[in-house]
């Protein structure tokens, strides 16, 4: 069995170049003839279809953002008729309105190759049980992986999220070989687990993929230890298609993308200027493999970085970072930039519970940042004094590593909310 999914995963960079040039010529000519949103973006700038004659010119095109779709809410920017649609999704977002996206026969297609050849990346095949629980309905998630795993031939058990007692059951009865899920559930499953007297390692679970949500290297070491299986990164977001735009291989130190679908850019988010290979930015894709909603240099708000350098596993698909997180979700405080997978780094390195929340307020015109975090039931029995040591510990190592100070507070064991779908680690009570 093949360790690929598609021949194009390991194509040469000049088939890739002349690839991609075909497909955005053709999705620039599309989105200006059936898209008004499009036409009269491309009019403004002065540009005609005619003007993108390869992949190289795609730094002409203007970028969109998600307010435009909101704009467009719900089916303003699709750029085929009703007929057409096999599918519609939407994207929760926690403020304004939702996001919604749709989906042609061909769409999917697209979209569930691209789950297959994440799923074979991470080393599932056809025989294996693949345990979704993510969740199925308008997120992406869900049936996102679902036709992957049918596409790859494999057994899809769509168990979606919730009842963490009854996937765990599942589990082990149905001897699932592969979960896909948020890392902040996979979590919480590996706890229930434990809880129910089972050990892991009996379980035939091998592989996880986990993705929706940002998560650290140290995470993944908590992950593969609390399930006992090899854990991999899978990322994606609806606005594009959904789970499998970039998936982890067996290197599992970067994630290719799919670009012959997904063209993806790195750029600066204040000049919006493309920055070079390994210079984290504002990723930006074009859809160029899609009919339904082909949106062209889509601003992500997701800060990561690109890598061409070639890969040990034979794909020559470009690889980008683990998202370090959003612009949008990066916390300023009293002037300092943090991001929530810094401190979830330093709380796994020192040892912690990796169930933590992040409160921000703003005291007499001060930003002040609290970590909660939970204790382990040893540490729990320790002596108050140990507790407050270990909180001094905290603190010191949030202020080198951060470069702000942190107010840290050890709570009880299981104190904190837990996550079934997308992780709410961050709670800023200055926008209130
Ligand atoms: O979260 C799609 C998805 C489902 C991806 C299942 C992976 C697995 P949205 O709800 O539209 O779609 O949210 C997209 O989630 O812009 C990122 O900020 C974040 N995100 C997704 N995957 C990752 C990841 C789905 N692996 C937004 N690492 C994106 C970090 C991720 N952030």
């Amino acid at each position: 069995m093949s360790k690929y999914y598609s021949a194009t995963e390991v194509a040469t960079r000049e088939y890739l170049h002349d690839l991609q040039s075909e497909r955005l010529v053709k999705t620039v000519r599309s989105c200006y003839e059936h898209i008004p949103f499009y036409k009269k973006k491309l009019d403004e700038a002065g540009i005609k279809p005619e003007d993108i004659k390869s992949i190289d010119d795609i730094t002409k095109l203007p970028f969109t953002i998600k307010q435009d779709l909101r704009d467009n809410y719900p089916f303003g920017l699709f750029a085929v008729p009703k007929e057409k649609l096999v599918r519609v999704h939407a994207s929760s977002g926690t403020t304004g309105k939702q996001t919604v996206v749709g989906y042609t026969k061909n769409d999917i297609d697209v979209w569930s190759e691209s789950t297959a050849r994440a799923l074979t990346a991470a080393g599932a095949t056809r025989s294996d049980y693949i345990h979704i629980s993510y969740g199925y309905g308008l997120f992406t998630g869900g049936l996102g992986l679902h036709y992957g795993a049918e596409k790859l031939g494999a057994t899809a058990i769509p168990v979606s999220s919730g009842n963490t007692q009854r996937q765990v059951q599942i589990l082990k009865d149905f001897g699932s070989n592969v979960l896909c899920c948020t890392p902040s559930y996979a979590l919480h499953i590996g706890e229930t687990i434990r809880q129910m007297g089972m050990d892991p390692k009996e379980l035939p679970l091998r592989i996880g993929i986990f993705g929706a949500e940002p998560w650290s290297e140290k995470m993944r070491e908590e992950l593969e230890n609390s399930l006992a299986i090899k854990a991999y990164d899978i990322y994606g977001l609806s606005e594009i298609a959904g789970p499998g735009v970039a998936y982890e291989c067996c290197e599992r130190n970067g994630m290719h993308v799919s670009e012959d679908y997904f063209y993806p850019e790195i750029v600066d988010p204040d000049t919006l200027e493309p920055l070079p290979d390994g210079e984290y930015g504002e990723l930006v894709f074009t859809c160029i493999g899609k009919e339904a909603l082909p949106l062209i240099r889509y601003r992500t708000r997701d800060i990561a970085s690109i890598s061409h350098e070639k890969c040990a596993c034979g794909r020559t698909l470009v690889k980008m970072s683990k998202p370090k997180g959003r612009s949008d979700d990066m916390l300023i405080i009293r002037g300092v930039n943090v991001f929530p997978s810094q401190v979830e780094h330093v709380i796994l390195t020192l040892g912690m519970e990796p169930n933590y929340q992040i409160i921000v307020d703003r005291i007499n015109n001060l930003d002040t940042m609290t970590v909660k975090i939970e204790m382990s039931d040893t540490m729990f029995s320790d002596s108050v004094k140990k507790i407050e040591d270990s909180e001094k510990k905290i603190k010191a190592a949030m202020q080198t590593i951060l470069g702000v100070s942190a107010n840290i507070s050890l709570v009880e064991p299981k104190t904190l909310p837990r996550f079934e779908g997308k992780a709410q680690r961050v709670i800023d009570n200055r926008k209130i």
